[in-house]
């Protein structure tokens, strides 16, 4: 239980201010749920931080809705979906924005990096010449489709997506860009962002290096 910070966007209920918060997702710091996790420390909430192993995972799986993780449970309510997650705390940790406008092309980048992850996902599981094939007609195809498109909205937003300031879309952009980067996913050359979308990675490390995330990770 914690007090929600009185940053104007909260109810001044009381009741509505007394609020248990449990996210459970896999044991990785990065993925759907790390911008849920970096507001939840921005708006100075406390929370159950549950870390699956992926056979944990594996064994529970039916036990949450879609299957799948993020979940997280707000006084023992359970609710999926990251994007609609990463909104609803980045409002209450100001990341994000409050004029329409702003939120329509925050929203705009949640859901096309989402889109490039369901682009990614059906190639995990893949082995030897069939996960070459898969990777590299991403990397000729959607991957840099989206690659190239996210560097588009980010062009038009200046140094972040929207509201010319961090939002969600800001933290799930640097994650995902940083695996894309990392050399993690086989077949997937680690300078494709660079080469394709290089403001992108200039936007990775201005992410990094607010004191929001900062204060994340020391806390880490
Ligand atoms: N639309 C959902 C997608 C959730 C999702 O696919 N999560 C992945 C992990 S990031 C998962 O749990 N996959 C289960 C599996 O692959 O078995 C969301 O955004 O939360």
């Amino acid at each position: 239980m914690h007090p929600l910070p009185d940053n104007g966007r909260n109810s001044p209920d009381e009741n509505s201010q007394m609020t248990n918060y449990k996210l459970t997702y896999f044991d990785i710091d990065g993925g759907r749920a790390e911008p849920i996790r970096i507001a939840l420390h921005a708006a100075g909430i406390d929370f159950e931080d549950e870390r699956l192993s992926f056979a944990e995972f594996g064994e529970m799986r039916g036990g949450t809705p879609f299957s799948a993780l993020p979940v997280m449970e707000i006084d023992g309510v359970v609710v999926t979906q990251s994007n609609g997650l990463s909104r609803y705390v980045g409002k209450m940790a100001g990341l994000y924005p409050d004029d329409d406008l702003q939120a329509l092309y925050c929203d705009e980048a949640l859901g096309a990096l989402e889109d490039m992850l369901h682009a990614i996902v059906p190639t995990f599981g893949l082995q030897g010449d069939e996960l070459k094939a898969a990777r590299e007609k991403l990397v000729d195809g959607w991957l840099s489709t989206y690659i190239k498109g996210l560097g588009t909205l980010l062009e038009r937003g200046g140094d972040y997506f929207a509201d010319n300031r961090l939002t969600v879309a800001d933290l799930k952009a640097a994650g995902q860009t940083a695996w894309l980067r990392s050399g993690a996913l086989d077949h997937i050359p680690a300078d494709l962002v660079e080469r394709l979308a290089p403001g992108l990675v200039k936007h990775q490390d201005r992410v990094l290096a607010d004191p929001r995330v900062v204060a994340y990770y020391s806390s880490r």
